[in-house]
């Protein structure tokens, strides 16, 4: 399994899923998720409001799959990350179990490459080098099956040398 460092906008990126830093609702928003529904249009859109009928929307720590609409990825696995609360609501429990139910739902549906942006990092104001260590570590630990390429995806300079440093 080999793990890659991009710097950029994760919906211009070539793999079978990119990861979507969504929210409970399922029905977009800011950020790399506004990005997202965007570029892909409204197919992926759709498809959120069937999960949302049958499962009401996706808890934090979980995550769900749709089509890619326009993009050229097969799939978008959308997960949930928690809000920062000073560390007092288990938020980091919680966005290693973002990481994990991405590669699962990957391994699910035999994808071989899946691209993750630094969930919680934006909006939802997780700092951002506690966000990089559970990243890196939960995906370095991931024993893959289908999986054989990581993609993460920094947008902003910051998060891009951590993940450097962490590579390294
Ligand atoms: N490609 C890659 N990364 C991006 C892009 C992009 N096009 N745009 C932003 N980022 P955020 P969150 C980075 O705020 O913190 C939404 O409204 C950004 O620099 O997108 O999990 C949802 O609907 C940051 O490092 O997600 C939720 O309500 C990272 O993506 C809420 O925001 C995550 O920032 C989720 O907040």
């Amino acid at each position: 399994m080999k793990i890659e460092l991009l710097k950029g906008d994760i919906t211009k990126i070539k793999v079978d899923a990119i990861v979507n830093a969504a929210n409970t609702s399922l029905l977009g928003g800011g950020g790399v998720d506004g990005a997202i529904h965007k570029a892909g249009g409204p197919k992926i859109l759709e498809e959120c409001y069937t999960i949302r009928n049958k499962q009401g929307g996706c808890k934090v720590g979980e995550a769900v799959i749709t089509n890619a609409g326009n993009l050229s990825a097969e799939k978008i696995i959308h997960t949930v990350g928690p809000r920062w609360n000073n560390g007092n609501s288990n938020e980091e429990e919680k966005l290693r179990s973002c990481y994990i139910e991405c590669l699962k739902l990957a391994e699910a549906n035999n994808l071989t490459s899946i691209a993750f942006p630094n969930i919680s990092t934006g909006i939802y104001g997780f700092p951002k080098d506690k966000a990089a260590k559970i990243a890196f570590e939960t995906v370095t630990q991931w024993k893959s099956e289908t999986i054989k390429n990581i993609i993460f995806v920094c947008f902003d300079d910051e998060n891009y040398s951590l993940y450097k440093n962490l590579l390294q």
